[in-house]
């Protein structure tokens, strides 16, 4: 977390040309692991086509941050904000266990409502909702859903695994 360097309850990392990154100077993108310097990988085709049916943007993503949420993570609420066009929505995908996401308005102390995401929803942030708060209360590892852990030997049990596809710089003139 940015100034007080303690670790999220949520592991990310990210797949596309840029990344998004915290530490403790604060949120960036960038095109490498802050750690090994590599590039990132590249977005999977499953996501690149779940933007392209749902995003209703002529671009495609620039990244795809990673969450990997234990049984007992969360994310508090926030804005996505940290990229410089906010015309491209920002296209999130569940796998894994049932996720408690909350989401209200624009301003911090609007009220809010929450929704249970479910392994294989999308959900689109965008329009005039684009920069709206939201984050994750709580995970359901023990839903009753007869889903197989997608990502064995990644996914934790009772863990979930979140996609959010995005553009990061203003698209050309
Ligand atoms: O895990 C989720 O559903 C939300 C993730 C999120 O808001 C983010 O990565 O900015
Ligand atoms: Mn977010």
């Amino acid at each position: 977390m940015p100034r007080t360097g303690k670790p999220f309850s949520v592991r990310m990392s990210n797949a596309g040309p840029l990344g998004w990154i915290s530490d403790r100077s604060g949120y960036r993108y960038q095109p490498t692991h802050p750690e090994t310097d590599d590039p990132w990988p590249a977005i999977p085709p499953t996501a690149l086509a779940a933007w392209d049916a749902l995003a209703a943007f002529p671009a495609s993503p620039e990244a795809c941050l990673i969450n990997l949420y234990a049984p007992d993570a969360r994310m508090g609420l926030h804005q996505d904000r940290d990229e410089a066009d906010f015309s491209a929505p920002v296209v999130s995908l569940s796998l894994g266990a049932v996720a408690l996401f909350r989401y209200g308005g624009l301003r911090r102390s609007d009220p809010t409502r929450s929704v249970r995401l479910l392994p294989g929803d999308a959900l689109v942030i965008g329009g005039a909702s684009r920069l709206i708060h939201h984050g994750v209360d709580r995970l359901y590892p023990e839903n009753d859903l007869p889903t197989e852990n997608p990502l064995p030997g990644f996914l934790p049990a009772g863990g979930r695994c979140n996609l959010t596809l995005r553009r990061v710089s203003a698209a050309e003139a």
